[in-house]
């Protein structure tokens, strides 16, 4: 019966060790499938478990490892690809960037003239 607690013990010391995962949600400004995908791709990163963008509460919600990042690290990570966070602003350059039609700030959508997006070659 010891010996069974102590392995026990062991195994969930081994697991905690090994990785703190903390998860965080925060809004990131976004428009459409195009700016899911990108910010989506954005926190693909190595230390980054999961992130979903949950486009209809303009949520991003990331689960990564404690020790490699934190909030303000994956606020920027959104940022450098010009998506507004409800914290940091992207810059005038990165959010030139993004595609017409993702343009959150001037208010306009991707829907109506989806047909456009098979000439761009973004990526
Ligand atoms: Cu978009």
């Amino acid at each position: 019966m010891t010996r069974f607690l102590l392995l026990a013990v062991v195994a969930l010391t081994a697991v905690s060790a090994q990785a703190q995962k903390a998860e965080l949600t925060f809004g990131v400004s976004g428009l459409c499938g195009m700016c899911e995908n990108r910010i989506e791709a954005a926190f693909d990163q190595k230390g980054i478990v999961a992130a979903d963008y949950n486009l209809e509460t303009k949520k991003l919600h990331v689960v990564y490892k404690a020790k490699k990042w934190n909030e303000e690290s994956l606020h920027k990570l959104a940022t450098a690809i010009g998506h507004d966070t409800e914290k940091h602003k992207a810059t005038d350059e990165a959010y030139a960037n993004i595609h017409g039609c993702c343009k959150y700030r001037d208010h306009q959508s991707c829907s109506g003239h989806d047909h456009d997006h098979d000439h761009d070659d973004h990526r």
